[in-house]
C-alpha cells in the first residue's frame, strides 16, 4: 500500500512539475479583445513628440487601437506587446514599400504612430517601436507572431499566399505549381500594387525574392512549410 502511495505521489509531482510553463506565451494568455493595457502608454508617447495632438478621451484621433499579443518572458512578465494603431494623421511623405517577416507593407498613406500600422511596446525599454524599425531577430517570436498575426484588414499581405486566405500552406504551393504549367492563372491578387524601381519585388507568389516567379519559389515554400532554410534574394525598398 505504501508502494502504492508513493507511486502515486511521484506521478502527482511528475505532473505539477511539467505543468509549470517555462514561457507563458500560449493561447490563453492573449489579450482580450478590447484590452488598452498600454493605450495610457501610447498616448504619452505620441503627445511627447506633438504635444496635445493625442488624448486618450478623444478616441477621434486615434482611430484604431488594438493590443494583439502578449508575449511573457520566462519570469511571467510580459516583455514585449504587439499593437496595431492607427490616427488620422499623416506627417510622412513617401510611399512605404518595405517587408517585414513574411507581410509585404505598401502604403501611400503612412500614418501616425506606426508608419506599418504595427508597432511593438518594449516592455523593458518602456517604449515603442514601428514594426518596419524593429530588429526582429533581437525578441524572441516576434517574427514568428508578426507573420500569423500582423494581417491587418486588407494590408499586409503574406509573401507566398497565392489563395489569400491569410496563411501559408502547402495549398499555396501546389496553386503556384498549377499556374506555373499554365493550368490555372495567377490570381489577380498576387500583384503587388506598387513598385518603385523595376527591381524592387511585385508579386507575392515571389517567395524567394528574385524578382521572378518560377519553379523556385515553390520549392521555397515547401522549404519554408518544412522549416528548412530557403535562400531569399535582395531587394530594394524605396530608400
Ligand atoms: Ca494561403
Ligand atoms: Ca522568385
Amino acid at each position: 500500500m505504501k508502494r502504492v502511495i508513493s507511486l502515486l505521489l511521484a506521478l502527482i509531482l511528475t505532473v505539477a512539475i511539467f505543468a509549470v510553463p517555462v514561457y507563458a506565451d500560449s493561447t490563453a494568455e492573449q489579450p482580450d479583445e478590447n484590452s488598452t493595457r498600454y493605450l495610457s502608454k501610447l498616448v504619452d508617447y505620441m503627445n511627447s513628440k506633438y504635444p496635445g495632438l493625442f488624448s486618450e478621451s478623444n478616441r477621434s484621433n486615434i482611430n484604431v487601437y488594438r493590443e494583439v499579443y502578449y508575449h511573457y518572458d520566462n519570469t511571467d512578465e510580459i516583455d514585449w506587446a504587439l499593437i496595431q494603431a492607427e490616427t488620422p494623421y499623416n506627417f510622412y511623405d513617401y510611399w512605404l514599400f518595405d517587408i517585414i517577416g513574411l507581410r509585404v507593407i505598401s502604403d501611400p498613406n503612412c500614418r501616425w504612430p506606426f508608419p506599418s500600422r504595427m508597432g511593438i511596446y518594449d516592455a523593458k525599454k518602456d517604449t515603442f517601436i514601428d514594426m518596419g524599425a524593429v530588429d526582429l531577430d533581437a525578441y524572441d517570436d516576434l517574427e514568428e507572431i508578426y507573420n500569423e498575426k500582423g494581417y491587418n484588414g486588407g494590408y499586409g499581405g503574406l509573401l507566398g499566399d497565392i489563395d489569400k486566405d491569410n496563411a501559408i500552406t502547402v495549398a499555396d504551393a501546389t496553386l503556384l505549381q498549377r499556374c506555373l504549367i499554365g493550368t490555372k492563372d495567377f490570381p489577380q491578387s498576387d500583384h503587388i500594387m506598387y513598385q518603385f524601381y523595376d527591381d524592387t519585388i511585385w508579386s507575392y507568389s515571389d517567395f524567394n525574392r528574385d524578382r521572378s516567379r518560377d519553379i523556385l519559389d515553390v520549392t521555397c515554400i515547401q522549404r519554408y512549410l518544412a522549416k528548412q532554410p530557403y535562400p531569399i534574394s535582395e531587394y530594394k525598398t524605396h530608400d
